[in-house]
């Protein structure tokens, strides 16, 4: 370490800045770039048990990968919307703009569908930077949107033929989402299970956003994103960080972590906090209490869980005053709740915990969130039927009775389409709607 006074410091910054102006002036956007870049470049160096990158695919799903590149994770995002694009924080040469919508898909599965079958090449090249040196990927969507539901099918494939194991996060519409946003996400989920069933996917976690809602309710709408999206990347970054260190209580070593992440089917997660340490079953009591109630997604069956995984995490001082009984029954109770299932444990300091206990959460190889998934139909059926009821209602609501009969009517109508046909402005009309914008743009 240099042990320069103030002064000289100040000094020699002055000699510096004398130095390299001899280059000319320095432009201070071109160093604000470069301070960034540096920023990242130590942001990169992030300890990881399973070199991960990240791609987000639609709003939600960039808004996700956007978190994980402020972890420092290797990021990408892809959207078929510009606008939202430019929202998100991550290097311009590491998003892409598929063309073929106005902008967005409007929750039209199809047509994302048929944009992303129509742009594999351009997506596998799009890819390569961010996933080349990894050993795994994770594939960040929405169900409830049109984009990100709708890529999964030749997203998967695209990351299939990579040779990467495959993680996704899977996120379920808010309560108060709409009819088609809540169908969707049904639709694709049960393709998702589809892909997790036929062993093209390893970890398929899902994760809430009616369940988020309730954890962080009275949250101010301007921050329920940012909290949610910290919530939903937090425990696997811990997950992967804290197993890459050895820890000198009990270790969870990368292997446990990757057998964890590689189980298959579905997965859950979430964090237990107490401050409950005097008493001998305090964290088990956590555990019982909130075990459900804090994780990010509810429906599932833990009990089904084949592996999970249990990070305890203290600062020191709270570790070394706390006599090892306390963690024993919580990790006890953790097994009697997933049946016997494979738990693998792991006992960290983390001095940013100030006093409180965190209990880190993983179950793995779950089926599906069933009764999330009736809750979720039996809304969308009522939602639909409204909006049916509503559209029946509407030619009556919009109808004015001139007296005539619909015989009148009728012939009425076709000599107007024969006058109309005829003039100069209907001719333009129907030349220009030979084709639409969205084939126009997509032919290009
Ligand atoms: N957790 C979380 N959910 C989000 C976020 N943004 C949107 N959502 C949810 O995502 C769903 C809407 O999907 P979007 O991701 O906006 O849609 P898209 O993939 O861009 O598809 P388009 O319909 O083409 O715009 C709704 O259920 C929202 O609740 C976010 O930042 N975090
Ligand atoms: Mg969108």
């Amino acid at each position: 370490m240099s042990n320069k006074t103030e002064e000289e410091a100040s000094k020699d910054n002055k000699n510096l800045e004398e130095a390299l102006s001899a280059f000319g002036s320095l432009d201070d956007s071109k160093l604000e770039g470069l301070k960034k870049k540096m920023e990242t470049k130590k942001m990169n160096k992030i300890e990881q048990s399973i070199k991960i990158g990240v791609v987000g695919v639609g709003q939600g799903g960039s808004r996700l990968a956007e978190t994980f590149c402020k972890k420092g994770y290797d990021t990408c995002v892809i959207n078929t919307s510009k606008q939202d694009l430019e929202f998100i924080n991550v290097d311009e040469d590491r998003k892409l703009l598929l063309e073929g919508s106005l902008g967005g898909t409007g929750k039209d599965l199809d047509l994302g569908r048929e944009i992303f079958e129509d742009s594999i090449s351009e997506i596998e090249e799009f890819l390569h930077p961010t996933l080349k040196n990894q050993d795994m990927v994770y594939l960040t969507v929405s169900g409830g949107g049109g984009t990100g539901s709708s890529s999964v099918d030749t997203m998967v494939d695209i990351l299939f033929s990579m040779g990467l194991p495959i993680g996704i996060i899977y996120i379920l519409p808010k309560q108060t989402d709409d009819a088609k946003s809540k169908s969707n996400s049904i639709e694709t989920l049960s393709r998702l299970a589809v892909m997790a069933t036929d062993n093209k996917i390893s970890n398929l976690i899902v994760v809430d956003n009616a369940k988020i809602e309730q954890i962080f309710a009275g949250l101010p709408q301007s921050k329920f994103w940012n909290v949610s999206n910290d919530a939903i990347v937090d425990p696997l970054v811990k997950f992967n960080s804290l197993t890459s260190k050895a820890s000198r209580h009990t270790s969870l070593d990368p292997s446990d972590f990757a057998k964890i992440i590689s189980c298959g089917d579905c997965s859950i997660y979430g964090v237990i906090e107490t401050s409950n340490i005097e008493e001998e079953t305090g964290l088990a009591e956590a555990v019982i209490e909130s075990l459900q109630e804090n994780m990010l997604a509810e429906g599932f069956d833990v009990s089904q869980t084949r592996v999970g995984g249990v990070i305890i995490c203290a600062d020191s001082q709270t570790l070394d005053s706390m006599p090892a009984i306390n963690i024993n029954y919580c990790f006890h109770m953790i097994s009697e709740q997933t049946k016997g299932a494979s738990i693998f444990q792991g006992v960290y300091d983390d001095e940013s915990c100030n006093g409180k206990v965190k209990i880190y959460t993983w179950f793995a190889g779950l089926g599906l969130p069933m009764k999330r998934i009736e809750t979720l139909k039996n809304e969308s059926k009522a939602l639909e039927d409204l909006q049916r009821e509503k559209a029946s209602e509407r030619t009556s609501q919009m109808s004015i009775d001139l007296g005539t009969d619909n015989t009148t009517k009728m012939t009425d109508q076709i000599n107007r389409k024969i006058k109309k046909k005829t003039s100069s402005f209907g001719k333009l009309q129907r030349g220009g709607r030979s084709s639409s914008i969205i084939d126009r743009r997509r032919k290009r």
